[in-house]
């Protein structure tokens, strides 16, 4: 930091230059990312409250109370009025604290120490048992690439405190058999957490649209915690994750004592300490503008652009989907190509895809419109025109 500052003007111009190096949703071009632009509604909201931090919730008692009613929201959404839970960072936090709750259970803590997540499941699982040093087991997929149910009940040990089910998984976007989930948990008195960081803001409302997908939520009594992401589809503000807990008895063994704030003495289940006011409140708001009708919009759009880069690429010589599309997540894969140098030919066009060690992945977020994709699939193809067939060299996973 240099002794004399610099004008507001000055700092304003350097900005803009250097942010002209970011990519933006409006392009179009963002194909791989789970986030999205908010409303120009919720960002409003969210730049009028920067100073609220629900660390220190009894200064902020209102902001406090509207996190309360998103979370009620939240889990009615999931089929639980009763639900208890924090608006958090994201996916990653909501996963550690589930985690955490898992591992304090009053019957196994500091006894047992097995998790049982599906090889689908997200890098903050790997995170959650490096932290807390327990041992991670990862459940492979079926053909249809959920869990194989089989398969988890054979790793079920007395040493498993949680098992982990997806509702959209980060790759492709299935949806595990949570019901059968839920049996084993009951049968085998373990904490059924499921990650529904992506799919909590899409499944309720493709079921509304008439789509035949698994349920996922608090219907089925084994689930104690489930994640639900605002940042993904809710199209809340960066930072908004969601930890949803089945009751108040749950998480009851996770609470931290903070008697010396301002606000006065708390209890608090979450990892970070101070929070977010203006993802609470820009959240909350954008539920209560949207409604269930406003989501339900949302996702019908999502879902038709889905189709269509699904035909699209289903139509374009030697690239394959991996399955078809379940939610607005479309992986695709080539037996024909190197699809490590079909990731480097988008990227040089400008294209930021995910790339995963054996596919490609898009998402179709709100951002996404149809003029985006017809442009992508022209690329697409003109780059396996010109591509030389060579296989994919599985093995390698890096960028060539
Ligand atoms: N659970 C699932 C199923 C997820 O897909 C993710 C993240 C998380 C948990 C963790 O969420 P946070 O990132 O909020 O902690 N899924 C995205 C992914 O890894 C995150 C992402 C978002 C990546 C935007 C890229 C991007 O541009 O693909």
């Amino acid at each position: 930091m240099k002794e004399e500052g610099l004008s507001q003007e000055k700092i304003l111009r350097r900005i803009n230059r250097i942010l002209g190096n970011d990519m933006n949703y409006s392009s179009g071009k963002i194909l791989g990312s789970m986030c999205t632009k908010p409303l120009r509604f919720t960002n409003t909201i969210y730049t009028h409250h920067l100073d609220k931090n629900l660390g220190d919730p009894g200064l902020w008692v209102g902001t406090w109370s509207l996190e309360r009613d998103a979370i009620r929201m939240i889990g009615k959404l999931l089929h639980n009025p009763e639900a208890v839970g924090y608006l958090v960072t994201g996916g990653t936090e909501a996963n550690l604290i589930a985690v955490r709750t898992a591992r304090n259970h009053r019957h196994y803590y500091n006894t047992k120490n097995e998790i049982i997540v599906p090889e689908s499941a997200h890098a903050s699982f790997d995170k959650a048992a490096d932290l807390m040093r327990l041992k991670i087991v990862k459940v492979p997929l079926n053909e249809e690439y959920s869990v194989d149910i089989e398969a988890v009940k054979e790793a079920i040990s007395p040493n498993t405190i949680c098992l982990v089910g997806i509702a959209g998984t980060t790759s492709l976007g299935t949806v595990d058999d949570v019901k059968a989930l839920s049996d084993l948990a009951i049968d085998n008195d373990i904490h059924l957490h499921v990650d529904a960081a992506f799919g909590g803001f899409v499944i309720p409302f493709l079921k509304e649209l008439g789509h035949d997908i698994r349920d996922f939520d608090f219907t089925f009594e084994g689930v104690r915690s489930i994640t639900i992401d605002p940042h993904k589809m809710g199209l809340g503000p960066i930072p908004a994750g969601g930890i949803i807990f089945r009751n108040s008895e749950v998480i009851g063994t996770s609470y931290f004592d903070i008697p010396y704030l301002a606000g006065g003495h708390i209890r608090q289940a979450t990892i970070v300490g101070t929070r977010s006011g203006a993802s609470v409140i820009a959240m909350w708001a954008t539920m209560k503008h949207l409604g269930r009708k406003g989501y339900r919009e949302i996702v019908k759009k999502c879902m038709n652009i889905t189709n269509l880069v699904a035909r699209g690429i289903d139509e374009i010589d030697g690239v394959r989907l991996v399955r078809n599309p379940v939610m607005n997540v479309v992986g695709f894969t080539s037996d024909v190509y190197n699809i490590y140098k079909i990731d480097k030919e988008l990227r040089r066009r400008g294209w930021a895809v995910g790339l995963f060690p054996d596919m490609i992945r898009i998402v179709v977020m709100p951002h996404v419109e149809e003029c985006h994709v017809e442009k992508f699939l022209f690329d697409l193809e003109k780059i396996t025109n010109k591509l030389v067939p060579e296989p994919t060299p599985f093995h390698v996973y890096a960028r060539t």
